[in-house]
């Protein structure tokens, strides 16, 4: 079977406030990827960019959600090309651009599968509401909206609600979390490996078990990676960065045995922004997680 590849930039900075994010594919493509990916595929193809363009900060009155329609409307253009892309036989690997680009990311991968499982690797849990968030940034809602919570114009991108069950995803990383989002993991029952569970247990554990907790329930897994999983110390390019993250080498091991499982089957690496960066050094980081990722071997 052919190995494919199609690379899809989300230049998208209009689900949160910090100019810059939206260069964040230009970055990842500047750090190397089609040269570090080239020889792990039989064939790459570099769909470009979805056009995000410029447009006015607009907050929604009766939501307070900021840039509502826009998230919403580019979100939809995402699905589409993702949806493509798997029926083209490819793998899906979206480059962003803030979370929000999860929403359409999660819209076009889920109607191939019935039981999706979803791996969220996040200083944050992403699950807000307009009634619970504090910010009213949806980059900060993605997850919510996967399993069917929030806003219409978000929940129901691609034609259909709920793109993953709570019972299907792990958040890998988590050591902010909003009031509602604590409420919302318990009640869900959301898998949640925070930061002291990966220091007590090890990566190697924590990623033994998220692989044994989703493989048998689910048909294909998405990997959402948010750069700021990692410490800032090593990513400090990212607009909600959050001390005391996973290390670079932890995150290695991560997609290493995540790989060796076969289990992750579309990808995205997202909140890369090079303006608060420090030499390109948190594009360079995603690259060389998707290196490992992709099955990347020394020897
Ligand atoms: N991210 N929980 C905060 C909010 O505004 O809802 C921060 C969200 C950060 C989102 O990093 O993708
Ligand atoms: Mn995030
Ligand atoms: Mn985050
Ligand atoms: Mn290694």
């Amino acid at each position: 079977m052919t190995r494919k590849l199609s690379i899809i930039g989300m230049p998208m900075d209009l689900g949160q406030m910090r100019r810059g994010v939206d260069m964040g594919p230009s970055a990842i493509r500047y750090a190397g990827i089609n040269e570090r990916l080239k020889p792990l595929f039989d064939e790459i193809h570099d769909l470009g960019d979805i056009p995000i363009g410029r447009p006015e900060v607009a907050i929604d009155e009766e939501s307070n959600l900021r840039n509502l329609d826009l998230v919403a409307e580019k979100n939809t253009l995402l699905c589409e090309k993702v949806d493509e892309a798997i029926q083209a036989g490819a793998f899906p690997l979206v480059l962003g651009g803030d979370h929000s680009i999860a929403i359409g990311t999660l819209a076009g991968v889920a109607k191939h599968y019935k039981n999706l499982g979803v791996i969220w690797y996040d200083a944050h849990g992403d699950l807000n509401t307009a009634e619970t968030s504090p910010s009213g940034n949806i980059h900060g809602m993605p997850l919510a909206v996967s399993i069917g919570l929030g806003h219409k114009l978000l929940t129901d991108i691609g034609g259909y609600s709920l793109k993953v069950k709570p019972e299907h995803v792990v958040i890998i990383g988590a050591r902010s979390l909003d009031e509602g989002e604590r409420i919302l993991i318990k009640e869900k029952g959301i898998k949640v490996y925070t930061m002291h569970e990966i220091d007590r247990l090890g990566m190697a554990k924590v990623m033994e078990e998220t692989i044994a907790y989703l493989k048998d329930k689910t048909d294909g897994v998405h990997l959402s990676l948010d750069l700021d999983g990692l410490d800032p110390s090593e990513c400090p390019g990212v607009g909600t960065p959050v001390m005391g993250g996973i290390s670079y080498r932890e995150s290695h091991l991560a997609m290493e045995m995540l790989e060796e499982a076969k289990l992750i089957t579309s990808a995205e690496f997202v909140e890369v922004n090079p303006i608060l960066d420090e030499k390109n050094k948190t594009a360079s980081v995603a690259v060389g997680l998707m290196g490992s990722l992709f099955g990347e071997k020394l020897l």
